[in-house]
């Protein structure tokens, strides 16, 4: 994927609203205050959804904030030209998302107590799910066919870069207090529980019935159906008109598109990368 890139020291992004100069300076200059809320994950690891369940957590179940404002401007993500003018200006506490790798975020984030959410998924899935988000994407090249996507990843030549440095440079803040990792399999096997560690780790309390709330407005039924979550407000103008950013949903997609060469060159790249981190921290098969 080198088409519709731009390159920062070292990183790909696509082209399309992001610029060396704002990516330098927010490293430099952004002040994350203490109070901020952070959502981090690499691409397609399920971004929407957490930032979906920590609005909903945050209006105490009811609906009518996510369904009343576009997902980009509750939570928005402080790298690209539009989020990071909005979150210069925003007042108060704020919710921030972030694809950024750890070497290129914003400075003031290491000495500040604001709280950040790491969200990981199976790097077999997070691949699955991004193939057939970039064929749908108007503002990246895409890749012809799953061999050649299969390639780029393997690379990190695509849009923020290597998974595997991703989550191993954030992985590096795991014994912090103010840093949870979660994941997309916990999410989907046990959703309640999910919900009640981004509570206590947001310092947050629901009664039993905003909780329903939740975990019935997070689902992923309800997201595919809020116009404000689902990306529908974008379509034709960044994403192909018949594409959908909630696609499927699941854990374990990569088992229907895998070959069982790239199913074993993946584990053994998995294993060179990754064998030093402590394997509890990848809670998928
Ligand atoms: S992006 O473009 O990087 O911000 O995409 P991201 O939101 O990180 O990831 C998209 C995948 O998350 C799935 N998704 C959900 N799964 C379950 N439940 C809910 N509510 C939900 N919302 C989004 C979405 O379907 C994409 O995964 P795939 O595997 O492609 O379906």
């Amino acid at each position: 994927m080198t088409g519709k890139l731009i390159w920062f020291e070292g990183i790909p992004f696509p082209r399309l609203d992001y610029s060396p100069e704002i990516l330098s300076s927010l490293q430099e200059s952004f002040i994350i205050k203490d109070e901020d809320v952070l959502l981090l994950t690499f691409p397609k690891s399920g971004t929407n959804w957490l930032i979906e369940t920590v609005c909903l957590i945050y209006s105490k179940g009811d609906p009518k904030w996510v369904q009343s404002e576009p997902i980009w401007n509750r939570s928005p993500w402080v790298e690209n030209k539009y989020g990071y003018e909005l979150l210069k200006e925003k007042e108060g506490p704020r919710l921030i998302s972030s694809h950024l790798p750890i070497q290129l975020f914003p400075k003031s984030f290491f000495n500040s107590k604001a709280k950040m959410i790491y969200l990981i998924r199976n790097p077999r899935d997070v691949f699955v799910s991004g193939y057939f988000f970039w064929r749908i994407a108007k503002f990246v090249e895409k890749p012809e066919s799953l061999e050649e996507y299969f390639e780029w990843f393997i690379r990190g030549n695509m849009p923020f870069g290597s998974w595997f440095d991703h989550t191993r440079g954030w992985m590096s803040m795991r014994d912090k207090e103010n840093f949870l990792i979660l994941s997309y399999e916990e999410m989907k096997w046990d959703m309640r529980s999910a919900v009640e560690k981004i509570c206590q780790f947001l310092g947050k309390k629901l009664e039993p019935e905003e909780l329903d709330s939740v975990l019935r407005n997070s689902s992923f039924q309800a997201m595919k159906e809020n116009n404000m979550s689902n990306y529908s407000l974008v379509k034709g103008l960044h994403l192909e008109e018949n594409g959908h950013l909630l696609r499927k949903g699941v854990t374990g997609d990569w088992k229907n598109h895998f070959t069982v060469a790239q199913a074993e060159i993946f584990d053994k790249l998995f294993q060179e990368k990754m064998a030093d981190l402590p394997q509890e921290l990848f809670p998928w098969e």
